[in-house]
């Protein structure tokens, strides 16, 4: 019997403190002023979001799910079987997991900001598909996608450097980019699929617009775990700026912003306050609005011509009875 594979690891470059705290004090010196969502995951971030996806008015997760499990069979004619199954924001990797049976992919990269995160993680999975190697990536692919050298000699290694590259992105993450943004990730996608071999591509779910009084809720749900989520940005950015701002202080703000087609959420002060942190301070009058993050909403037809602008050739596209909800195969 082969002996089992074991999960291999790469951290790539990580921001240090000095970038970090530069990053926040640009976005407080701003009017409006604004923090990158990034900073709504720390630990008690990450967890809050698994709870969001519990609620009842959290419908993308649900939903996207349930495409998932209803076209895995279709969605396996398009996706090659024996690719390499490059998983970005993996977290738990429980959706590609979900996948494995129906993909059949030859090895697995999961990709997020940090390993550590993605360590116990990988290890159970490798449990479960002992003869799959799985490499755990690293890095802030927010700022840039690239698997970079260490994971091209991994792949070698492996046996996988020219087998086709599914590059897989769930939850509608692509919806937290602005268009322009998201076309940037987009093509650095196109090209990580692009350096594999013949037939990879991109299985992407992505939001959709609907009325208000579906998304609204989605983001200002009853029992206040969204609020939560926001304010604890507070909670982080004073953790890595050494900032003072008291949480309870901001009330959490979203709506939907239709001439945008997003979801906007804002932190707003209850009282005008001055927030300090060593070296430099902010003052806030009462509503003046902390944007925290943007939830773009896409129509299949727009999100289609994105990605062929990306570079992407022919589109599989799938979706829910509702059509709240819509997963796109893309070509490289
Ligand atoms: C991760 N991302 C796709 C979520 C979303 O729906 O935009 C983040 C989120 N923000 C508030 N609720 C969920």
């Amino acid at each position: 019997p082969s002996t089992p594979c074991l999960p291999s690891f790469v951290q790539l470059h990580r921001p240090d403190d000095t970038a970090v705290r530069a990053e926040l004090v640009a976005g407080l010196a701003l009017s409006p002023p604004r923090i990158a969502p990034k900073f709504l995951y720390d630990a008690l971030g990450s967890r809050l979001f698994d709870a969001i996806t519990e609620l009842a008015e959290y419908y993308p997760t649900r939903t996207e799910a349930a495409i998932f499990a209803q076209h895995a069979p279709d969605m396996a004619l398009a996706v090659p079987a024996g690719a390499v199954l490059i998983d970005l924001g993996a977290g738990s990797c429980a959706k590609a997991a979900r996948l494995f049976p129906a993909l059949r992919p030859a090895a697995y990269v999961a990709v997020d900001i940090s390993v550590d995160y993605l360590r116990a993680a990988l290890d159970a999975l490798q449990q479960r598909h002992p003869a799959l190697p799985m490499l755990g990536l690293g890095m802030d692919f927010s700022a840039r996608l690239a698997l970079g050298p260490q994971a091209a000699d991994w792949l070698a290694t492996s046996g996988a450097a020219r087998l086709p590259r599914a590059v897989f992105y769930p939850g509608s993450s692509i919806g937290n980019f602005s268009s322009t943004e998201a076309l940037a990730l987009l093509r650095q996608a196109h090209v990580v699929c692009a350096e594999g071999g013949a037939g990879g591509g991109l299985l992407i779910g992505v939001d959709r617009v609907k009325p208000r009084a579906v998304l609204e809720p989605a983001y200002d749900d009853a029992l206040g775990v969204t609020a939560a989520f926001n304010r604890n940005l507070l909670l982080n950015v004073n953790r890595l700026l050494g900032a003072d701002f008291a949480p309870q202080a901001w009330q959490h703000v979203a709506f939907f912003n239709a001439e945008a087609s997003r979801i906007e959420m804002h932190l707003e002060p209850t009282r005008a306050q001055t927030v300090r942190w060593p070296g430099g301070e902010r003052h806030f009058s009462a509503g003046e609005r902390l944007h925290t993050e943007n939830s773009y909403k896409w129509e299949p037809a727009d999100f289609e011509a994105l990605l062929g602008e990306a570079g992407f050739g022919a589109v599989r596209h799938w979706s829910d009875q509702r059509g709240w909800f819509s997963v796109f195969w893309a070509e490289a």
